[in-house]
């Protein structure tokens, strides 16, 4: 197939404010509106490639102005001109600007959500086309016991969603272990729980929690404690009876290959929000020459970049393994795509339409941008 050469023309960073239903809470902080940036990357035939950025200044130090700037000022203008279809080029003159993970993922995605359109495929086709679904996993953020619980149970009865990833790493550590214990209760062995705890404990901290949750079956325990712990990591590592997952100390291949070669974790949470399609194969495969185990995390997304994990989480075989991330804009008050996703059976489907499948309702996109 010959693809006729294109330019990208333009691209646009809209920032755009959607109010949470409740605050999410978590070790590291809390999101009360998405106050995200939708990327479109515009080419000179017309197409237009479409991708989220979601701000976590807690975790990546981006803010939703930053992401803007850096799009408007820094790499508009490394692009502009390129073909849609140099992924690599483009991603070599990104990454001359250190950071700015969600702002650079956004960028590649689109170029990958006009390929597809270009191509007449399903990205996620196009990336390996091993699935055409994935089953959700819930991040269930603080509150009580029973308010988790019942967040829990009306995701069962409403989206027949079994698997929960509860935040952890609060103070004191019983909390977080009695709202493990309590959804272990009510549910039995129904669900599949697995915690994260956002760097909130310590090593020491982290051991003593994961020994009084020695009988909850824990599938694994994400970011218990800082990287920053190298000594107390491994230690920490040596003694767990879960495996532990690396998400935020660990979004680039040589951090990862130093969290696993450090003996720190066995574990990788792969986000396409902050690694793009074109960094999350590259992940992807450096996890398994190391032999470490993946699941499609979530950078508290809404529908659109929730498609993106979707449709890098169906493409291979490792990444469709475990429960997906993907439900977290049940959270948001609204969403800013035509078609909204449906988790039907505890599963979403990945669209049949070209590129990534979504189309922004240009209506609520004028409601809810914020930049007049
Ligand atoms: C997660 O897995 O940690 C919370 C903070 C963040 O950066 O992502 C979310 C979910
Ligand atoms: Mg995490």
């Amino acid at each position: 197939m010959t693809l006729a050469y294109v330019k990208i023309s333009a691209v646009e960073a809209v920032p755009y404010a959607i109010p949470y239903v409740k605050p999410l809470r978590f070790a590291s902080g809390e999101v009360h509106r998405a106050d995200h940036v939708l990327v479109r990357v515009i080419t000179d035939e017309g197409l237009v490639g479409t991708a989220d950025a979601p701000p976590r200044p807690f975790t990546y130090g981006e803010t939703q102005a930053s992401i803007k700037a850096v799009i408007d000022t820094v790499f508009t203008p490394q692009i502009v001109g390129h073909d849609p279809i140099d992924r690599e080029s483009v991603a070599v003159k990104l990454h001359r600007t250190v950071g700015n993970h969600t702002a650079k993922a956004a960028i590649d995605m689109a170029l990958w959500d006009i390929l597809g359109q270009r191509a007449g495929l399903p990205v996620s086709d196009l990336l390996g086309g091993w699935t055409d679904r994935l089953r959700v996993a819930h991040m269930l953020g603080f509150a009580d016991p029973d308010a988790m619980v019942a967040e829990a149970e009306r995701m069962v009865l409403a989206h027949g969603i079994t698997t929960f990833k509860v935040k952890v790493g609060r103070h004191p550590i019983g909390l977080d272990i009695d709202v493990c214990r309590a959804l272990r209760q009510r549910f039995g062995d129904m669900i599949t729980l697995y915690v994260d705890g956002n760097r909130g404990w310590t090593a020491a901290e982290s051991a003593r929690a994961l020994d009084e949750m020695a009988d909850l079956g824990l599938e694994f325990a994400e970011e218990l404690c800082p990287a920053d712990d190298v000594a107390g990591r491994r230690w920490l590592a040596r003694q767990a009876r879960v495996p532990l997952f690396a998400d935020e100390s660990a979004t680039r291949p040589a951090e990862i290959t130093r969290e696993v070669l450090d003996g720190g974790v066995t574990g990788i949470s792969i986000k396409t929000a902050r690694s793009g399609f074109t960094g999350s194969l590259r992940i992807l495969g450096l996890c398994e020459g190391l032999g470490v185990d993946v699941v499609i995390g979530n950078q508290i997304d809404g529908q659109l970049g929730t498609s993106c994990s979707l449709a890098f989480g169906a493409a291979f075989e490792r990444t469709a393994r475990r429960p997906a991330e993907l439900s977290n804009f049940l959270d948001m008050t609204d969403d800013l795509l035509e078609q909204p996703l449906r988790i039907t059976n505890g599963e979403l489907r990945v669209s049949e339409a070209p590129g990534l499948g979504v189309a922004i309702d240009q209506d609520k996109l004028a409601h809810y941008r914020t930049d007049g």
